[in-house]
C-alpha cells in the first residue's frame, strides 16, 4: 500500500457483547505522538456522525487521556515541574482511566476529572465531568498511551476501534511549539526543552511501539479525508440499532 494510504488491519471477530449491533455506547480510542492531530480525527469524527444525522450530539461524548494525568507528588514538585517526564505511562492514573471507561461500557457512570496545564495539576473534583455510559451512542478517547503496555494491556480492551495517528515528527514538533505557547501558558524556549528532554526520548520508546496494536494507522490525521470516512462509516455500521429505533 502506498504511504498515504491508511493501513486497515483485518476487521477482529465480533465479540459475543456486540450480538446487538451497538453495545451501549461504541468506544473509540485515537492515540499517537504530541501534537499529531488526535483530538482533530475524533473532531472530525464526531462531526461527520452528528451532521449526517446518525447520531444524536447528545449521544456523543469525548474526552483526552490528558485529564488523567495525575497530580505529582511533593517530592516530584520540589525536584522540578519542568524535569517530570509527562510523557511517561507513570504520569497517568491508567488505573483510574480504565475503572472509568468499563464503567461507561457497563452503561455506568464515568468521571472524566479536568486537569490544568498551566499549574500542571488536577483542578478539584466539582470540575470534574460526569458521563453515562447508558445515555451515549459514541465515546472517543484521544491520548499518547492509550495502548501502552504499561498496565497490562487493561486501558487498551477498553476500545472498540484502536486508531494511532501517523505524522512526521517535525510536523508534530512545530505544531507542538505553536498550540504550548498559545493555549498551554509556554514559552518557546522551555517547549524545546522539554521535546528533547523527554517527550521524543518517550515518544520512541513508550508511545511508538504501541502503533503495533492498532486496528487503524491514519497517516496525515485529520486532513486524510477518505481514513475519517471509513471510521465515520464503520461506526454507523456499529451503531445501526441505536441509531434506527
Ligand atoms: P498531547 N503535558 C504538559 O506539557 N504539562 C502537563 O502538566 C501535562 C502534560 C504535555 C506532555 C505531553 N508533556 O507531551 C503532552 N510534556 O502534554 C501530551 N512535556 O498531550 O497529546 O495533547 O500532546
Amino acid at each position: 500500500p502506498s504511504k498515504s494510504d491508511p493501513q486497515i488491519a483485518p476487521p477482529a471477530p465480533p465479540s459475543s457483547s456486540s450480538s446487538s449491533p451497538c453495545r451501549t455506547p461504541y468506544v473509540i480510542g485515537v492515540a499517537g505522538g504530541t501534537a499529531s492531530g488526535k483530538t482533530s480525527v475524533c473532531k472530525a469524527i464526531m462531526e461527520r456522525l452528528v451532521a449526517d444525522g446518525d447520531v444524536d450530539e447528545q449521544r456523543v461524548a469525548m474526552f483526552s487521556q490528558d485529564s488523567f494525568y495525575r497530580n505529582l507528588t511533593a517530592q516530584e514538585r520540589e525536584h522540578g515541574v519542568r524535569d517530570f517526564n509527562f510523557d511517561h505511562p507513570e504520569a497517568f492514573d491508567l488505573v483510574d482511566m480504565s475503572t472509568q471507561l468499563e464503567g461507561l461500557r457497563d452503561g455506568a457512570e464515568g468521571r472524566v476529572p479536568s486537569y490544568d496545564y498551566v499549574t500542571s495539576s488536577r483542578r478539584p473534583e466539582t470540575e470534574s465531568r460526569v458521563l453515562r455510559g447508558s445515555a451515549l451512542d459514541v465515546v472517543l478517547v484521544d491520548g499518547i498511551l492509550l495502548f501502552t503496555d504499561y498496565d497490562g494491556g487493561r486501558l487498551r480492551s477498553c476500545f472498540d476501534l484502536k486508531v494511532f495517528v501517523d505524522v512526521e515528527a517535525d510536523t508534530r514538533l512545530a505544531r507542538r511549539i505553536r498550540r504550548d505557547v498559545e493555549e498551554r501558558g509556554r514559552d518557546v524556549k522551555n517547549v524545546l526543552q522539554q521535546y528533547e528532554l523527554t517527550v521524543k526520548p518517550s515518544f520512541d520508546t513508550f508511545v511508538s511501539p504501541t502503533k503495533k496494536h492498532a486496528d487503524l494507522i491514519v497517516p496525515r490525521g485529520a486532513e486524510n479525508v477518505a481514513a475519517i470516512d471509513m471510521m465515520v462509516e464503520h461506526v454507523k455500521s456499529r451503531c445501526k440499532s441505536s441509531t434506527t429505533v
